[in-house]
């Protein structure tokens, strides 16, 4: 028995499925999940010895890569200073002035401690500010597992095949109105259903918790138009894309603009943080200038809060970096369309930038119902031909892959080079 298996076994004692989070159990891709003990650059190492070339990224923050000098730096010096004073600080000014400053249409920013946090907050500032009760998701999207937001959900949700969560009363989600990704006419039947009660419309930019469902031409400008048209809050769940398609994430990427955006992790380099922002007249419903009460202890945390600036600091210095890893993404994950096309397992590539994502399937994914057709045996096959091989990938068929700074040519050739013996034995 290895020590990640000990390890495991013990876990399914005390904790539920023996994790803190349903993907990484591994059970959709047949595997014990390997016990990580520690990470640097693109590596992580387990409990065993064991490395491995990390394409999960802590699903996205660690763009810089794990354990980057500066950041651990910043983070030892605000230890030496306290861990948390559950009180105003220098350190979250300057990262609202650092967002604010840079990110267009975020005028006002809230510190909190996760992508979950973020996007609650953000849709009750939204219908505090419109006075309506009803919200648009997209079948498919994930926006962490509040009560109102887990109706047919991406990530872990699909991947367990629970499309809507027990322990969630029917009054949480009656207000919850779902349409398709990709279908502006799905879009158009719900405003026109209910043209005055919508109060916010939440999209993933670039769907990434169905597997990776990049958006179509006209997709998100349509969605601006409607959401103008009818009253209605965009909000953009950037959780994953924020501070990874650029500097200004998916609002800069694609050139349209939301009127709020939620955060995850990247904002606090891998640190439990999360933030929403946007419109100042929207922003200023919030507690204590506001009605819209929303609170945390730990938000703006002083030592996450140093992680982040570090992070963001680096990111914005250095534009060149975004340029490098977007033009290796296109390349990694085009050579990876080569590979597949060559081969005769039905498969199809999605990516955008940095993020990408294998289906096992014939047809173009573009939506919840077209990435469920997947075939996830395969892609557990194929998980456990990397994993055997020393990467790393989602455990998950519905997660992304993430690339970062420091992964090089090299290793992503690499790992083309296994993948080519999957595709094509
Ligand atoms: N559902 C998360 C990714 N979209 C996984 C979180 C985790 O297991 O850490």
């Amino acid at each position: 028995m290895t020590k990640s298996e000990e390890i495991f076994k013990r876990a399914k004692k005390v904790i539920p499925g023996g994790v803190n989070s349903p993907v990484r159990a591994f059970g959709s891709v047949g595997e014990t999940p390997r016990m990580i003990c520690q990470a640097d650059g693109a590596y992580l190492t387990d409990e065993d010895g064991f490395r491995y070339l990390d394409f999960v990224c802590s699903w996205g923050p660690m763009i810089l890569g794990h354990n980057h000098p500066a950041i651990y730096e910043a983070v030892v010096k605000a230890c030496e200073k306290g861990l948390s004073y559950g009180a105003a600080t220098r350190r979250e000014v300057e990262m609202a002035e650092l967002i604010c400053s840079s990110v267009p249409n975020i005028e006002m920013i809230r510190m909190v401690n996760s992508g979950t946090e973020a996007v609650m907050s953000a849709i009750r500032a939204a219908r505090g500010y419109t006075g309506r009760s009803k919200i648009i998701k997209f079948t498919g999207c994930y926006h962490g597992h509040s009560d109102a937001l887990l109706v047919q959900a991406g990530s872990g949700v699909m991947t367990a095949g629970i499309p809507d969560s027990a322990g969630v009363p029917e009054g949480c989600t009656k207000d919850t109105l779902s349409a398709v990704y990709n279908d502006l006419s799905s879009v158009e039947r719900l405003f026109e259903a209910f043209p005055e009660e919508i109060a916010a419309l939440i999209v993933e930019p670039v769907g990434a918790n169905m597997g990776v469902v990049p958006p179509e031409k006209g997709f998100l400008e349509g969605l601006r138009l409607l959401c103008s048209k009818f009253g209605a809050v965009l909000i953009f769940d950037e959780v994953i894309t924020g501070f990874r398609l650029g500097f200004t994430g998916a609002q800069g990427f694609f050139q349209v603009d939301a009127d709020l955006v939620t955060y995850g992790k990247i904002i606090g380099a891998g640190m439990p943080v999360g933030a929403y922002g946007g419109k100042r007249e929207i922003m200023e419903c919030v507690a204590p200038l506001g009605p819209v009460y929303q609170a945390g202890t730990l938000s703006g945390n002083p030592v996450a809060m140093a992680a982040g600036l570090a992070q963001l600091t680096i990111l914005k210095e250095h534009p060149e970096l975004y340029r490098e890893l977007n033009e290796k993404g296109e390349w990694f994950y085009g050579e990876i369309r080569r590979i597949v096309e060559r081969s005769e397992i039905p498969a199809v590539v999605n990516s955008c930038g940095s993020l990408g994502c294998i289906f096992f399937t014939k047809e173009p994914v573009r939506d919840y119902e077209s990435a469920k057709r997947s075939d996830t045996s395969r892609y557990a096959a194929y998980f456990s031909h990397m994993l055997s091989h020393g990467i790393y990938l989602a455990p998950s068929q519905f997660e992304a892959m993430f690339l970062s700074a420091v992964h090089t040519r090299e290793e992503l050739a690499g790992v083309l080079e296994l993948a080519g013996e999957f595709f094509i034995p």
